[in-house]
């Protein structure tokens, strides 16, 4: 379902004089709204292929219906929603529940929606019929050297299926580890692992990058072989200059600093990149920035920070993507929500006034950081947010305009309520 320019325009039109209003306002508010407006603009967050239908818990799952049903359709409805915020020019597939059967006819559908591809996920944290070896125990670590070779292969296929596409990164993330004492050896686990990355390392093109995610728990439930930033940080390190360290919001200990462990990431040139979602207790995929916002903020003003520090280009130099599964809610719906509170926690960051920042830091004046970070984390910017959308070519409000067009009821219509999608 392709989204007409004209639809958007009108759109626009009927909001555009409350929005002005506000954007008159914040522009006074905001001391460099101009560049913040024009990041915002350039700043691309790609959408996992694994959240386009309705996700589950092992107590049950309700479909909304109108599911995408293959990857063509896939590649639709991020294409919708890019055409709706302009914030959302690619995708990240996850092999096999998205293998390409025709990958150029693919790459040219996805062109024509605007979309590029990011990193392409691997898959050995499950068995697929007629394969050989099972995962029960573990891919990389197995202690059978024939199933750890499966598993290398596998991700060595998935880098030739990334290569076809124009994607130039591959996400590995790990079930592996164990759910009792005793049940593994942690020095043979992590060898094992880290010899097999070595072999997926070797494959990899001149311009592409590694990101290895790490897991505190679940699957396994008593040890996770790359459980940690420290442990996927000494895996990286070991591998080269073209592994990093993902971060997924979701996968950390209760009440870990995230934003600490981004800043030490980024300050030792290992922050691959995010997966964004957010979460209350485990690892819960919910909308970014649903529950914890200021969290969000904060990772965002170490991000900026960091990366300004290292003189990196914010748009370009790390994989910004979503990692989400919709229970209740509409996932397209979700997935603009997601962007959206994305791009206003990175605004809130821009606007922070770091001069003022980095002088009351060093005059240990604890209330004055405090008052400086919270006026921007205060600040309203969603004006500068809809503005960037609207230089785009954007809707200034998105999830309006897809329920004034009844999107889901028009893909309810074409697709039927029992269409299932691949993923989680
Ligand atoms: C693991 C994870 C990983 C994906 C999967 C879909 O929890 O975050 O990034 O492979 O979700
Ligand atoms: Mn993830």
């Amino acid at each position: 379902m392709q989204l007409e320019k004209y639809k958007i325009q009108s759109h626009n039109e009927d909001v555009l004089a409350g929005h002005q209003r506000k954007l008159a306002f914040t522009l006074s508010e905001v001391e460099n709204a101009e560049s913040i407006i024009q990041k915002l603009v350039d700043f691309q967050i790609a959408i996992p292929s694994w959240a386009l239908g309705t996700g589950g818990t092992r107590f049950g799952r309700f479909s909304g219906g109108g599911e995408p049903r293959s990857l063509e359709e896939k590649i639709e409805d991020v294409g919708l929603l890019h055409s709706l915020n302009q914030a959302s020019g690619a995708i990240s597939l996850h092999i096999p529940w998205d293998i390409p059967q025709n990958p150029q006819a693919i790459k040219v559908l996805a062109a024509q929606h605007g979309l590029k591809f990011d990193a392409v996920n691997s898959n050995t944290f499950q068995d697929q019929p007629n394969q050989a070896h099972s995962y029960k125990f573990g891919s990389l670590q197995n202690v059978n050297k024939a199933i750890r070779k499966q598993a290398i292969e596998h991700n060595i296929e998935v880098i030739k299926q990334g290569i076809e596409l124009g994607s130039e990164s591959l996400t590995v993330w790990l079930s592996d580890g164990s759910c009792f004492p005793g049940q593994l050896n942690f020095r043979k686990a992590y060898q094992n692992t880290l010899e097999s990355l070595e072999e997926i390392y070797a494959a990899l093109p001149d311009n592409w990058k590694l990101f290895l995610e790490y897991k505190c728990a679940e699957p396994n439930f008593y040890s996770t072989t790359v459980g940690d930033w420290g442990q996927s940080y000494s895996y990286v390190k070991k591998l080269g200059d073209k592994a990093f360290t993902l971060v997924d919001l979701g996968h950390h200990l209760p009440n870990a600093n995230i934003e600490q462990i981004v800043s030490l990431l980024l300050m030792e040139g290992k922050l691959g990149g995010f997966h964004f979602n957010d979460s209350k207790y485990g690892d819960d995929d919910l909308t970014a920035g649903a529950l914890k916002p200021y969290q969000l903020f904060l990772i965002f003003n170490e991000l900026v920070e960091g990366m300004d520090a290292r003189g990196m280009n914010h748009a370009t130099d790390l994989g910004w993507m979503i990692d989400a599964s919709h229970n209740v809610e509409d996932p397209l719906e979700d997935l603009l929500q997601s962007v959206e509170a994305i791009m206003t926690a990175y605004a809130q960051a821009l606007s922070v006034d770091k001069k003022a920042l980095e002088i009351a830091q060093e005059e240990n004046d604890v209330v004055r950081c405090q008052e400086i970070l919270q006026d921007a984390f205060r600040t309203d910017v969603r004006a500068l947010v809809a503005e960037a959308r609207l230089r785009a070519g954007g809707a200034l409000n998105p999830i309006a305009l897809y329920r004034n067009l009844k999107i889901r009821e028009n893909l309810i219509q074409e697709r039927g309520l029992k269409a299932v999608s691949t993923g989680l």
